[in-house]
């Protein structure tokens, strides 16, 4: 359809357009319907889909403030679990760093992604929010001016214009945000050159705490999600396709390579999810394209070794609700000003720590990089980790911060 044919289309209008309905967009969702601004969410996806993506599972402690302070913290506080130990296998042992009694004393709590959506959704509807499911956007234009509008697929097909005095870009890394920026808009990204098959495993956790092997055939994960439900982490080679892991295979790999011979095998389940994540990271800068703000994993894609990018897409949503309430109710756009400059001093902050993890957990390849160098490398991180007060302080602060 091309451009003069949509302006013939149906239009719709709201203060703030906000696309998609991830952590981002319904917690800014929920914290304009409270100031009373008037917004609607748009998303791709049916309702089913968006409460059941297991996708993240720790939260931070900045994270639960801010969902208490707006109101939208009670699932959290009823049914989130406080943790506070990462446990670290290495080829000389076993180590366990308590962090919740370091750095600022703060556990994470953990509370699957998906329960936290399904809230914040019932929420956001409980109140009166509009919310098109199966609405697709497709363009974002006019952002540079007065009238910014979202162009939307409806379900059956049919083209809708909506029109807003902002955008919120709450989409993704592969949303109608990042597609629509002027040619000025920067994108620095880094490819990590590591791959992990994330796994769901309908098994109880077999620690009680976060676990992370580093092995000879590369690094494994365990990470709690629920008391039946536990995700885990196995390094794998570039181009690994997830259904040539069977559940054998998988378990027979996260026992040897958590030593499960010397510390005790793993309690086995279905593994209901498999996926290749390559390690990848991105920031675009700035986060504001005149009446166009980007949030989130559209804002910032962080690789999932420090568990951050729920966590940031919730700071980021905060930040923009207030600054877009202050400009819509006070006409005051200080706020709106600051806000890119100051997500992204959050956003390299914590895009740091990951990348300390990444190299922290693995021997990241690289061109012309000496392997046996990289490797002592990261042996002598975590033996650091291991022995040094003020580097376990170090990283109670920064893995739990945001
Ligand atoms: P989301 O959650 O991707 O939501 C975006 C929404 O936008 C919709 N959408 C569109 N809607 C309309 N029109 C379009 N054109 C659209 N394009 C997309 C999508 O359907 C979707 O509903 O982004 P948001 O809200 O920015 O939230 C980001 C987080 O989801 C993400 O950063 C975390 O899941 C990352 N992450 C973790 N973060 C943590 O803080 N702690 C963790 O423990 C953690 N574990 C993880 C993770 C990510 C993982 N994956 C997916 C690599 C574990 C894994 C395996």
């Amino acid at each position: 359809m091309t451009e003069s044919q949509y302006a013939q289309v149906a239009g719709e209008f709201a203060d703030v357009v906000i696309v998609g309905a991830g952590p981002a967009g319904l917690v800014l969702g929920n914290i304009l319907l409270r100031h009373g601004v008037d917004c609607v969410v748009l998303e791709r996806a049916d309702r089913d889909c968006v409460e059941n993506r297991a996708r993240a599972g720790f939260l931070a402690p900045n994270t639960v403030r801010i969902l208490e302070r707006n109101g939208i913290g009670e699932g959290v506080r009823r049914h989130g679990r406080e943790h506070g130990v990462c446990e670290f296998r290495t080829e000389d042992g076993r180590f366990r760093l308590d962090y919740r009694g370091l750095g600022k004393g703060e556990p994470h709590t953990v509370y699957p992604q998906h329960e936290l959506v399904t809230d914040l959704l019932a929420r956001f509807l409980d109140a009166g929010g509009r919310v098109r499911f199966a609405t697709e956007a497709v363009a974002v234009s006019g952002a540079d001016g007065p009238a910014p509008t979202v162009t939307v697929r409806e379900e059956d097909g049919r083209p809708v214009r909506w029109r807003a005095r902002y955008v919120a870009a709450c989409d993704g890394r592969h949303g109608v945000g990042r597609r629509s920026l002027p040619p000025g808009a920067v994108r620095h990204h880094r490819d990590h050159g590591v791959s992990w098959l994330g796994l769901l495993a309908e098994a109880p956790p077999s620690l009680d705490a976060v676990g992370y092997a580093v092995h000879p055939r590369g690094f494994a994960g365990h990470m709690a999600r629920s008391a039946d439900v536990t995700r885990y982490y196995l390094q794998c080679a570039r181009g690994t396709r997830a259904e040539a892991w069977d559940d054998d295979r998988v378990w027979d790999e996260l026992d040897l390579r958590m030593r499960a011979s010397a510390y005790g095998p793993l309690r086995r389940g279905r593994i209901v999810q498999r996926a290749v994540v390559d390690l990848e990271s991105d920031v675009l800068e700035p986060l504001r394209h005149g009446a166009l703000f980007l949030v989130g994993d559209a804002a910032s894609l962080i690789s999932p070794s420090a568990a951050k990018g729920a966590n940031l897409a919730v700071l980021e949503a905060e930040l923009l609700a207030l600054a877009l309430v202050d400009a819509l109710a006070h006409d005051d756009s200080a706020g709106l000003d600051r806000y890119s400059e100051r997500c992204l001093e959050h956003i390299w902050r914590a895009q740091e720590f990951s990348h300390w993890m990444i190299r922290l957990l693995h021997d990241t390849p690289g061109p012309g990089r000496d392997s046996l160098f990289q490797e002592r490398l990261r042996y002598a991180r975590i033996t650091a980790l291991r022995d040094s007060a003020s580097q376990r302080n170090w990283f109670a602060e920064h893995y739990t911060g945001i």
